[in-house]
């Protein structure tokens, strides 16, 4: 079987949930850094990787592949046998995908960074005399208020689906959409006292080994000043 590479950037919750994933099912796998702040995802030997211009994409036996869940879902055929991310039950299936497609779709790409950094620019466009200060405080605003919002749905979901993990006792892909899109939430200081599910659980899933080393602060490309802060 050919090696397995994963295009990566630390702080992409996208690349971060592929990174939780194959180090559940225990792949081994290299990684090749993109740096999406300098741009290098708009790098014409990158975008011949992936024509989005975005991160993650992983090469697997042979094959180039892009978008996280399409990836996630290529792993749990590929490897059925490795813990398992979606259960049998259509019921339970049905509630997992739920709640990792409110991440997946209705949170991370209304609240990432192009589209907070194109919110910016529109408040810009109608007031020019708008500081660099200014622009980040609305885009870290956009940002930490899509997520509070999306997180009361998903909390309340919770509240019948939830045992130690989104959907019961076992991790399964709800809780590896779930624990990058909390990391970004700190990072906006979304305030996280208003969810005590989405917290214990992350909290337990961040003791897991395979969220540990997949952790934004564990990754080769990010800078040591955040490496010693866990959040
Ligand atoms: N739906 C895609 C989204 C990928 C995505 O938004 N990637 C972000 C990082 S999390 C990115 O590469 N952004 C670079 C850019 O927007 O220029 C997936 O699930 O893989």
């Amino acid at each position: 079987m050919s090696e397995t590479v994963l295009y990566s950037y630390f702080r992409s919750s996208c690349a971060y949930r592929v990174r939780i994933a194959l180090n559940i099912k225990k792949i081994p796998y290299e990684m090749k850094f993109v740096n999406i702040y300098t741009g290098e995802q708009k790098d014409p030997t990158y975008m011949a990787v992936n024509p989005s211009a975005m991160v993650p994409s992983l090469m697997i036996d042979g094959h180039m592949l892009r978008q996280s869940t399409a990836i996630i879902e290529y792993l749990e055929d590929t490897r059925p046998s490795a813990p398992k991310l979606l259960p049998n039950d259509p019921h339970k299936r049905a509630a997992v995908r739920e709640i990792a497609e409110i991440v997946a779709c209705d949170i991370q790409p209304i609240q990432n960074l192009r589209v907070s950094a194109m919110v910016a620019d529109f408040c810009q466009k109608y007031q020019p005399t708008i500081t660099d200060d200014e622009r980040m405080k609305i885009r870290n605003d956009w940002s930490r208020e899509v997520i509070t919002d999306r997180f009361r749905g998903i909390e309340k979901l919770l509240a019948s689906t939830s045992g130690d993990y989104c959907v019961g006792n076992g991790i399964t892909l709800a809780d590896v959409f779930l624990a990058p899109q909390v990391y970004n939430a700190n990072r906006f200081s979304v305030p996280m006292s208003e969810f005590p599910l989405i917290s214990g659980i992350t909290e337990r899933l961040n003791r897991h080994e395979a969220f540990v080393k997949a952790h934004p602060h564990s990754q080769p490309d990010c800078p040591p000043e955040l490496k010693s802060s866990h959040n």
